[in-house]
């Protein structure tokens, strides 16, 4: 049978596809469904202590799943490829708004493009829009805190596109303190002559001295970019030090401290870069550069739902509510710290100024790679992370924790006290199943070793049913079911 219209669609299959394409997700995908349950059920009954992530609101994700995915609208707002697109103008333009208002930028002297897929992206874009192929960059060493996008290599190999298409020279922080050490940084700096200095990390407790590197970067003529993507939630809110006040541009994800949903925007200034000694102004041209590497240079497409997600997120953080929630997320993360020294642990740096901490394991005998998989069978998430003055990257000496999303669902300082006993349980279990080990045995041994003793799997067992017993008390934000 065929459509009276002549089709060669038969009625039957086009009723169908007309029902497929109605049907809920639990109906249509009962397999994709599946499987999105057992993640929540993960975050819901677990102990999310991943620093980068958070549980973002429902209104983020209700824009996120919305029909602004369907659009496509290359170019910039009032300038687009395509037809249909004065809606996706409207949301664009209110995203850039909200994004300069959220961090109290005036339009005049600052610009933002809201269009990155995400925070390694709008980092790459910078870098192709301001420094020339082989041009010189200098970021914080991964391995010393800083993200691979400021860029990592190894003595053997460039690992980050940034160190391939660009020459990376890293500075680091001091073996001994696990603060930035800023005049290696100054010296090095006076050698490698950077076209771009990164102020920005992904595993740092400390407030970066953004004025410090201001001056390094005036005095080898080289720009100043923030990447704020840990921190952005911390900075709107006003509770740790701006980049604004000393960078020329500022990157970030959203999603982090923000509580936003996957996204990327890059902040540029606008006006006079600088005045020489005769009164001559030279202006930035920083606005051309950086929409033009974004898209046409590096993407196609905004992703409009995620802009969407990104503009109700700034609407959030403009909030009492979202500042009172940033101070939180400072306060636990104190109490976590100081509740885990008390267990005898070494904290790099030896406490922290904002969302995160690093813990040092080494005086405990013991890894990040192998307390990190015993957390996680105990139904805790945190990662591994070189710590200071490691010598292999391959066997971390560190645990990364940080305190956003557990503040998310309400947590307070005496519940992030008892989520410091839940780790110590954890690593001194890690450490019974190493002291059963030869000295020697690999991390897959250990892992085999846990997963088959009766009596680990038995303290897991315990241990777990406990945090989910714990984590099942604090409210879930997002959508109701998924
Ligand atoms: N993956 C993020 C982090 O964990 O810090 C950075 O992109």
């Amino acid at each position: 049978m065929s459509l009276s219209n002549g089709s060669h669609v038969t009625k039957e299959t086009w009723d169908s596809h007309n029902k497929m394409m109605l049907e809920p997700l639990a109906v249509n995908d009962a397999e994709v469904f599946s499987i999105i349950k057992k993640e929540k059920h993960r975050q819901t009954y677990g102990l999310e202590l991943i620093a980068s992530e958070n549980f973002t609101s429902r209104a983020v994700l209700e824009a996120l799943g919305s029909c602004m995915n369907n659009k496509y609208s290359e170019g910039y707002p009032g300038q687009r490829y395509y037809g249909g697109t004065e809606h996706i103008d409207e949301l664009e333009r209110l995203c850039q708004k909200r994004a300069l208002e959220a961090y109290s930028l005036d339009s005049d002297r600052w610009g933002v493009n809201v269009q990155p897929y995400s925070g390694s992206p709008a980092n790459f874009a910078v870098y192709t829009a301001i420094v020339e192929p082989h041009g010189r960059i200098m970021g914080l060493d991964l391995p010393d805190g800083g993200h691979l996008t400021h860029g990592f290599m190894t003595e053997k190999k460039k690992i980050s596109a940034t160190s391939i298409f660009f020459e990376s020279m890293p500075y680091k922080v001091n073996p001994e303190t696990g603060y930035i050490d800023y005049d290696r940084l100054q010296e090095n700096a006076r050698l490698f002559h950077p076209k771009l200095i990164i102020a920005g990390t992904s595993c740092y407790s400390r407030n970066i001295d953004y004025a410090r590197m201001r001056q390094i970067a005036n005095e080898n003529g080289a720009y100043l970019m923030g990447d704020m993507a840990h921190i952005s939630g911390l900075v709107a809110a006003g509770v740790v030090p701006s980049p604004f006040d000393y960078c020329d541009i500022v990157s970030t994800t959203t999603h982090k401290t923000l509580r936003g949903c996957r996204g990327g925007l890059i902040f540029f200034r606008k006006g006079v870069r600088s005045v020489d000694a005769k009164g001559k102004e030279t202006i930035y041209n920083l606005e051309s550069l950086i929409n033009q590497a974004v898209f046409p240079g590096l993407q196609g497409g905004p992703h409009n739902h995620a802009i969407a997600g990104v503009a109700v997120a700034l609407k959030q953080a403009m909030t009492p509510e979202f500042k009172a929630y940033q101070k939180q997320v400072l306060v636990n993360c104190k109490a976590l710290s100081t509740a885990l020294i008390e267990h005898g642990y070494k904290i790099v740096t030896g406490g922290s100024d904002n969302h995160l901490i690093l813990l040092d394991l080494r005086s405990k005998g013991t890894d990040g790679g192998r307390a990190e998989k015993v957390l996680e069978a105990c139904a805790i998430a945190c990662n591994k992370n070189t710590c200071p003055g490691d010598k292999s990257a391959l066997r971390p000496s560190g645990l990364r924790f940080g305190s956003p999303a557990l503040t998310s669902r309400g947590l307070l300082e005496d519940d992030f006290r008892k989520v410091a006993d839940f780790l110590h349980r954890g690593i001194e279990l890690t450490l019974e199943v190493q002291r059963s080990l030869d000295p020697k045995a690999t991390l897959k041994e250990f892992i085999q070793a846990l997963a088959k003793e009766e009596k680990f799997q038995q303290r897991v067992k315990e241990i777990r049913a406990e945090v989910e017993t714990f984590a099942g008390h604090f409210a879930m934000p997002g959508l109701p079911e998924l």
